[in-house]
């Protein structure tokens, strides 16, 4: 298989974890481009995905983007029914928290450390405190919710990890960073949820690298 990436992305640190996690790693070409030089927009990346955006999955004679849906053909393709259910009831789970996350929370997210932390790093001007304002004001609408669901379980589905919480949870090492202002002392049970998932052994392994060590 080969899996187009780039770095400092959640959407491509869900797919990378999951490939590690499934045990695809020695099976898996890794091909990484740095958006900041515009290397996507190459023939190559058009010819797999139209969008011309990261990540991309090609196996075989298939290619697949989007983020969750790659994990999913990921998880089933493995047979990993625990990670990735396909009762209907869990994959019902699975695909809420995934539409969730998406169009909620991580929208959220992404705009408030977008702002605080992406622009810097990439070196793309000050952040734009109203859009910071916007971000909070929903952040903490859907925080509210997803603390509440983890009053009682550890994951999104229950007890045990699944594909939703490297869905829900991708934007951790974002809103974790000392400057992302992502008020997370206020939503105790969703920081100890983020940090569970850093604790994952796939995941720590794809925690975003500082810009310069990336570029190696
Ligand atoms: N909905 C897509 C989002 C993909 C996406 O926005 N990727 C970004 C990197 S995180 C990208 O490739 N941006 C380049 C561009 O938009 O030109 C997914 O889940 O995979």
């Amino acid at each position: 298989m080969k899996l187009y990436v780039t770095d400092l992305s959640p959407n491509s640190r869900r797919v990378l974890a999951a490939v590690s996690h499934l045990g695809f790693d020695g099976e898996t070409e890794i091909q990484k481009y740095d958006l900041m030089k515009g290397e996507h927009r190459s023939d190559e990346l058009k010819a797999v995905n139209p969008n011309q955006k990261v990540p991309v999955l090609v196996d075989g004679d298939f290619s697949l983007w989007e983020a969750n849906p790659i994990m999913i053909y990921l998880g089933e393709r493995a047979g990993a029914e625990e990670f990735c259910p396909t009762h209907r009831q869990g994959r019902i789970e699975v695909l809420r928290w995934m539409s969730w996350e998406v169009q909620h929370f991580n929208r959220a997210l992404g705009d408030i450390v977008w702002e605080t932390v992406a622009k810097q790093a990439f070196g793309l001007g000050a952040p734009d405190t109203v859009k910071i304002e916007a971000g909070l004001d929903n952040f903490r609408r859907f925080a509210a919710v997803l603390e509440n669901h983890l009053a009682d379980r550890d994951f999104v589905l229950g007890d045990e990890l699944t594909v939703a919480d490297f869905a829900v949870g991708s934007h951790s090492a974002l809103a974790m960073h000392p400057q992302s202002q992502v008020p997370l002392k206020d939503f105790p049970k969703v920081n100890a949820y983020l940090q569970r998932l850093e604790a994952v052994p796939a995941w720590a392994a794809t925690a975003p690298k500082p810009r310069a060590e990336a570029a190696e």
